[in-house]
């Protein structure tokens, strides 16, 4: 049974976890807003057939990995099923017209940028009170594979994974700290913080390591190989549901709660580097110390948080992450960790005081 004061934590505990659920539920998006979604997907397809016929639209992303929020934007990538195709940033000037000629979208081609891609975005309407935002990429298939990875380990328990990450996409944005124009973290970043917790930091863990799992069926490494990069992961969730359970049984509170404590005051930031393929690396290890990284001229910039990327193995997700990017990061892991400890029989307010 324990003391009352244990049970009063226990109590409020359970109280954070319910607070928690309700919370993340009145964000969720509506069925109309993914039926919109998908039409656009739709006729967006349809369009870029007229220029290239062998060619699908693939959403990524939130809208394709279980972590959507209500108006997330839109992630799109056009795959050909052909050899022969122009260009990326020849294609983002034809279908830039297209759309310009024959949608009400506003448009914006961007066919220099590092990943040349397609901006596309609608005003509000009573119909879609928030509008819509979209971008379209071509051939990224690195970005579809890591999303059917992020939607394997969200369906691996979907109760505790995702009300975790949409909790924390939320918090983030609201206190300010996911922006990687502005030197803090991409939702990527965050959603991989979560998953490195889950498989590497909780003991025992609350996820396997689907990277590490070994195929059931003898396979060519090839098979597996995307750009030079391994993709494997195993991604049959139903033989792994017979084959694995964890044998942790904290609850969503539980877990926010401890999050918050590792990643302000145990994770190792100088040296550390998150992986959610192989655990904890050394930055010296991959040469992302943050003095040697010649891909980096501001010296102040270098891999100051550093989340290799699952398949991308030389990528550092949170590369844009500043100094003074980290610093707010990490004061708000720190204001999130005492904000749950002073108010534990309190859970909606602190939950509303968390997200201010
Ligand atoms: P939002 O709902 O848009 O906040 P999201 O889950 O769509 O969250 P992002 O918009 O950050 O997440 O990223 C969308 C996808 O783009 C996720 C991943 O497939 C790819 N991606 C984003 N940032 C990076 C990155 N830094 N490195 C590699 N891939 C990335
Ligand atoms: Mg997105």
């Amino acid at each position: 049974m324990g003391s009352p004061a244990q049970r009063r934590q226990k109590c409020s505990v359970a109280e954070l976890s319910q607070a928690l659920f309700d919370f993340v539920v009145q964000l969720l998006p509506t069925a109309e807003e993914l039926a919109v979604k998908e039409d656009v997907r739709k006729l967006l397809e349809r369009l870029i057939r007229t220029i290239e016929p062998d060619s699908r639209l693939l959403s990524f992303g939130s809208t394709a990995n279980g972590f959507s929020l209500r108006n997330s934007d839109m992630d799109l990538c056009c795959i050909f099923d052909t050899e022969e195709r122009m260009s990326a940033s020849n294609l983002v000037t034809l279908v830039g017209d297209l759309l310009v000629r024959e949608t009400k979208f506003h448009v914006k081609p961007l066919p220099h940028a590092r990943i040349p891609i397609v901006k596309l975005s609608l005003d509000p309407s009573p119909g879609l009170p928030h509008g819509i935002a979209c971008d379209i990429g071509f051939e990224n298939r690195l970005a579809i594979e890591n999303t059917r990875l992020l939607l394997c380990y969200s369906l691996i328990d979907p109760t505790r994974v995702r009300t975790l990450v949409l909790f924390l996409k939320v918090w983030s944005k609201r206190r300010k700290v996911n922006s990687p124009y502005k030197g803090t973290l991409s939702s990527y970043g965050y959603v991989l913080l979560v998953i490195y917790f889950l498989v590497h930091v909780k003991n025992p863990p609350v996820l396997p390591n689907l990277q590490q799992i070994p195929p059931l069926h003898p396979t060519q490494s090839d098979e597996f190989t995307l750009n030079g990069h391994n993709t494997w992961f195993f991604d049959d969730i139903d033989v792994l549901r017979q084959r694995w359970q964890s044998s942790n049984t904290e609850s969503v509170a539980e877990l926010l709660i401890d999050f918050f404590r590792f990643y302000s005051r145990e994770f190792t930031y100088n040296s550390g580097v998150i992986s959610i393929r192989a655990g904890l690396l050394k930055k010296d290890t991959k040469g992302w110390q943050n003095d040697n990284d010649p891909r980096f001229k501001d010296p102040r910039e270098r891999n100051r948080l550093c989340i290799e990327d699952p398949f991308e193995l030389d990528y550092n997700v949170a590369r844009c992450v500043t100094k003074d990017g980290l610093y707010l990061i990490r004061g708000e892991f720190m204001r999130a960790s005492r904000v749950l400890a002073a108010r534990p029989e309190r859970a909606y307010l602190a939950l509303a005081e968390l997200c201010e």
